[in-house]
């Protein structure tokens, strides 16, 4: 049971628009970095790409109509911005902005508050060809344009905006695993597009201000707060290495405008900081958030890695369980199981009360309101002989998740929403269309491709949720 969720608390869903759009050349759209990418072989599970995706684009009123009978307040998605600028800046084409058009009046229409991430990593690819993308930056100014003409479109209509989606996860597997395009792997190469990234981020937060008033935005980071494996103080240094290099870097560098003093030292000594210009750290004081996105999945559990010890690697892209290395940088952590948590398919650590930790850590650090912009489960989700499917451990993880936010409340934390991930089934950007997370199962096996929506128990679980305001 869980209740005391806020009257005007925002019940919602997310997704992005690689994951969910298809149409991937149509009305004018150029190439993203993931329309390219995901057609290099071996590049992403069994081939599989958002060409057609769930076909959201060409089915925008269906799936809409689906969110309002489900009860929805609120709805995540992000704008493409190779829709909207098909070279990255120049010419805008007006067919994309017709697009998100016809998407945020529909939600309007049903009364589901519309959340606009600006940047969920489809760069286009004229962009990382002209100049590398997030390695360069001209990017700020391109990243600002773009911003400024979807401030103008939307403003009025849009209250609730997310600038940058997990540039951590994001630029972490572009540029140190090597699984997320352009694919490199190189620290100090991965530093410098980071501080472009939160440059970039600064500059569009302080446009919103001119552009959008009464608005809020803020990033959306994937926290996974950071555990010691035990309490033996080098697992305890370990620990707090990791919260440092894998969490406060970027949540600091948002919030405070600077960066964490001992992983600077540190990177400083190896030669793999980035280059701080004059006007820098101002420009990311000036252009703090007004909240903070948070996306949470699970927790991970560090210990001691000597030097010489485990190195970074691939993560599980296929859902056999128990096949995720360790992964860690020598002489600072590495991750290990927590003997304390069951996982997902995909090694995932379920774990509610991390959740709760999350929250009141972020909220005390940086004394701002706080949204989950992401949270849930994928799995192998099976459509049954009496056409259902029946997704009790999908119930029972956001169940528990849901009285974990309602328990940071308590603890004074202000939350503005919930977004589970996802709203339909969708790409997975590595897992293929195998991992499934949504509340609306799509049919790929059907006969002549319908992608057919079939409810979930689930949708009808969450449904009931947020009829009663979260006092089910
Ligand atoms: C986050 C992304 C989402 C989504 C989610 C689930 O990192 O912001 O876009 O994909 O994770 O991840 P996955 O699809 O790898 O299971």
């Amino acid at each position: 049971k869980f209740n005391d969720f806020p009257t005007d608390f925002l019940w919602g869903a997310a997704s992005a628009a690689y994951q969910v759009e298809g149409a991937w050349d149509a009305d004018g759209k150029g190439p993203s970095v993931w329309d390219i990418f995901t057609k290099l072989p071996g590049k992403t599970f069994e081939g599989s790409n958002g060409d057609v995706a769930v076909d959201h684009y060409h089915r925008v009123e269906e799936d809409v109509a689906l969110m309002a009978e489900m009860g929805l307040k609120a709805y995540r998605f992000s704008v493409s911005w190779p829709r909207i600028f098909p070279n990255g800046r120049g010419e805008v084409n007006e067919a994309g902005l017709a697009f998100y058009d016809r998407l945020i009046d529909s939600l309007i229409a049903h009364g589901i508050e519309p959340v606009l991430t600006l940047y969920h990593w489809d760069l286009p690819q004229a962009l990382q060809d002209e100049y590398g993308g997030w390695e360069d930056r001209r990017i700020i100014d391109d990243f600002e344009h773009y911003c400024v003409t979807l401030y103008q479109r939307f403003a009025g209509k849009v209250k609730y905006w997310v600038s940058l989606n997990e540039q951590n996860y994001n630029l972490t597997n572009a540029y140190q695993l090597g699984t997320h395009p352009p694919a490199v792997q190189d620290r100090k190469r991965f530093f410098a597009a980071n501080h472009i990234a939160f440059l970039a981020n600064a500059r569009v937060i302080k446009a919103f201000r001119q552009h959008v008033p009464g608005g809020l935005i803020g990033p959306s980071f994937a926290y996974s707060p950071a555990y010691p494996a035990s309490c033996a103080p080098s697992d305890m240094l370990a620990f707090e290495n990791a919260e440092e290099f894998t969490n406060l870097w970027w949540l600091d560098a948002y919030c405070f405008g600077r960066y964490p003093q001992a992983a600077l030292a540190y990177l400083r000594e190896t030669g793999e900081a980035p280059e701080i210009l004059p006007g820098d750290l101002e420009l990311l004081r000036e252009g703090t958030p007004d909240y903070i996105g948070v996306n949470y999945y699970y927790t991970l559990t560090f210990t001691d890695n000597p030097l010489g010890g485990q190195t970074m690697q691939r993560i599980n892209t296929t859902g056999q369980k128990g096949t995720t290395p360790s992964s860690g940088v020598p002489g600072l952590y590495k991750t290990t199981p927590n003997p304390h948590l069951e996982t997902s398919n995909w090694d995932w650590a379920i774990d509610p009360t991390g959740m709760r930790i999350a929250l009141r850590r972020l909220s005390s650090r940086y004394g701002l309101p706080l949204m989950i912009t992401e949270n849930g489960l994928g799995e192998f989700d099976k459509l049954t002989a009496d056409g259902q499917v029946h997704d009790d451990y999908r119930i029972a993880y956001l169940h528990s998740h849901l009285k974990a936010c309602q328990e940071a409340m308590q603890d004074g934390v202000e939350l503005l929403g919930y977004c589970a991930w996802s709203f339909t089934d969708i790409l997975s950007w590595l897992n293929g269309y195998q991992k499934r997370y949504g509340f609306v199962y799509v049919d790929r096996d059907e006969q002549g491709g319908t992608l057919r929506r079939i409810k979930k128990d689930s949708f009808h679980w969450y449904q009931s949720v947020i009829a009663s305001g979260g006092k089910t």
